[in-house]
C-alpha cells in the first residue's frame, strides 16, 4: 500500500529548566525544544524531538509543504532536499557556546527520527531494528552533575517548592561548592541508580573543580568520574590543574578549545580525553584523525544528523580507534527514547551515556516520564520509538513557550540577570 507524508506539525515547548551554571552562563527557567509529528495518509503519526530555536522552526515550517506526498522511507532524498533547500551548515555554524548551532543538521535530525517512527510504526518493527538490531537490551547513562544555583526553574524560578520530596526536592538545592556537589550526586545517583558520574565544569575556578572531584572520588571511590569545562581552561591551567585529578578521572571532557590544542594537551597527559565541542561533524573527521585530537567521541543524534548518520559514525571510530559515547542537553522522553535505541544498535559503546533527563520534570508521553533501573534505560517496547505524543501534555509546555518569550538558548543573558557585570569568554579560566 502507499505510504506518504500526509502533514507535518511542529510544535516548539518550553520545558521548566532548574538554574544550572556552566561555561556559558546561566541556564534558563525553561529549556526550549521542538517537537515534530509526521502524519501519513494511512494515519500513522511518527515523532521527534529537537533543541528549540526559532530560526531552526522556521526552516522546518518552510520545508514541510515540500514534504507533503513524500515517501518516508526515502532518506537520502530527503537529505538532498534539505541541502537543496538551505545549503549545507558553513564550517563555522557551530559557533562557541557548548550547545551546536547548526541549522541544518537539526533539521535532517527531527525529520529523520520522525520519518524513522513512522517506518517502525508501518512495519511493526522497533528503531532499533531499522538500525540493525540490538546489541543490548538496555542503555546505560551517567549522573549529570552541575553547579547550580538554588531554585526550580519554570514558573518558580529561583523559588523553592516546599512540598516536592526525595530527587525532586534534591534537585532544588544550591550546588556551589565540593560538599554541595558530592550531596548532589549521591540523591541523583539514590533516584537513578547511576554508576558513572560526569560534572559539567567550567564555571569555578580550576583549583575549586578539582577539589569538587577529589571529593567525589573520596566519596565514590573507585565509581568512574569525568569533568567537562566546555572548552574554556587555558592549556596553562589545565596542565597543571588536569594533572591534579587525572588520577581520578575516566576520561576528561574537552578541557581546551579546538582540535589542536586537545592533541597538545592530550599528549602530555595520561587520561583520555573526550568531545563534543571539537570534533562535532563528519567534516572534523580527517583533522581528529592526523592530530588525534580525542579518544572518545561524544556523538548527539541531533547534530550527527539523525540516527543512521550515527550507525556511520559508529563504524569510523571503530576504524580510526575512537571510542564512541553519547552527549546531551535538557531533553524530554522522545528525545531519550531515539538516544536508547540508537545506544542499544551501536555495537561499540564503552562508556555510560549523558543525559539531562533527570534535571527536567515533565513528560510529553503517555505514560509519563521514562524509568530507569540501576542507571539504564530499557529500549522501549512497541513499534518505531515505542512512545506516543500525549496532546494535552504537549499542549500545556507549548503555552510555556508562548508565555514565556524566549526564542532562542542564550546563557550569557540569564547570567546578567544575576551578574551584570559578567560576559560569555570562550578560554576564561
Ligand atoms: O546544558 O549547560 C548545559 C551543557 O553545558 C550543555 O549545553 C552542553 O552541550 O552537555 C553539554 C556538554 O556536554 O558539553
Ligand atoms: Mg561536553
Amino acid at each position: 500500500m502507499e505510504l506518504y507524508i500526509e502533514k507535518i506539525v511542529i510544535t516548539p515547548i518550553a520545558i521548566t529548566d532548574p538554574p544550572l551554571l556552566n561555561a556559558a552562563g546561566l541556564h534558563a527557567s525553561y529549556a526550549l525544544r521542538t517537537v515534530v509529528e509526521i502524519i501519513t495518509n494511512t494515519g500513522i503519526a511518527g515523532v521527534s524531538e529537537i533543541p528549540g530555536n526559532e530560526e531552526v522552526n522556521k526552516a522546518l515550517e518552510e520545508i514541510a509543504p515540500l514534504l507533503r506526498g513524500w515517501d518516508p522511507f526515502q532518506l537520502n532524498g530527503l537529505q538532498r532536499l534539505i541541502h537543496n533547500t538551505f545549503g549545507a551548515d558553513k564550517p563555522d555554524a557551530r559557533g562557541d557556546a557548548p550547545w551546536d548551532q547548526r541549522k541544518v543538521v537539526h533539521i535532517f535530525s527531527a525529520l529523520e527520527v520522525a520519518c524513522l517512527d513512522v517506518i517502525g510504526k508501518y512495519t511493526d518493527r522497533p528503531v532499533v531494528d531499522l538500525l540493525g538490531g540490538k546489541m543490548r537490551d538496555e542503555v546505560p547513562f551517567a549522573a549529570y552533575l552541575f553547579y547550580k544555583y538554588e531554585g526550580a526553574g519554570g514558573r518558580l524560578g529561583f523559588d523553592m517548592d516546599p512540598s516536592a520530596k526525595g530527587w525532586a526536592a534534591a534537585r532544588q538545592q544550591a550546588a556551589i561548592d565540593p560538599q554541595g556537589v558530592v550531596d548532589q550526586a549521591k540523591a541523583m545517583c539514590r533516584e537513578f541508580g547511576f554508576q558513572s558520574i560526569k560534572l559539567k565544569g567550567g564555571a569555578f575556578p580550576p583549583n575549586e573543580e578539582v577539589n569538587a572531584m577529589l571529593a567525589l572520588h573520596e566519596e565514590f571511590g573507585g565509581m568512574p568520574l569525568r569533568h567537562d569545562p566546555n572548552a574554556n581552561w587555558t592549556m596553562g591551567s589545565a596542565l597543571s590543574y588536569g594533572t591534579k585529578m587525572q588520577d581520578v578521572l575516566e576520561y576528561w571532557e574537552d578541557p581546551v578549545r579546538g582540535q589542536k590544542n586537545m592533541a597538545e594537551l592530550r599528549r602530555q597527559m595520561k587520561v583520555p580525553f573526550a568531545t563534543n565541542m571539537c570534533t562535532t561533524s563528519f567534516d572534523d573527521f580527517p583533522e581528529s584523525v592526523r592530530l588525534h585530537s580525542e579518544d572518545i567521541i561524544l556523538s548527539d543524534h541531533h547534530f550527527w544528523g539523525g540516527l543512521k548518520a550515527s550507525m556511520e559514525l559508529s563504524r569510523l571510530c571503530m576504524t580510526f580507534d575512537r571510542a564512541l559515547s553519547m552527549h546531551s542537553n535538557s531533553h524530554l522522553g522522545i528525545s531519550l527514547a531515539a538516544m536508547v535505541h540508537l545506544g542499544a544498535a551501536i555495537p561499540n559503546f564503552s562508556y555510560a551515556l549523558d543525559t539531562h533527563y533527570p534535571w527536567q520534570s515533565e513528560e510529553i508521553i503517555k505514560g509519563g516520564r521514562l524509568a530507569f533501573e540501576n542507571g539504564a534505560v530499557a529500549v522501549p517496547e512497541g513499534p518505531g520509538l515505542g512512545v506516543e505524543l500525549d496532546h494535552a501534555a504537549l499542549q500545556s509546555l507549548h503555552n510555556n513557550y508562548l508565555e514565556c518569550g524566549l526564542t532562542e538558548r542564550n546563557d550569557e543573558i540569564e547570567m546578567q540577570k544575576v551578574n551584570p557585570d559578567w560576559s560569555f569568554k570562550p578560554v576564561r579560566w
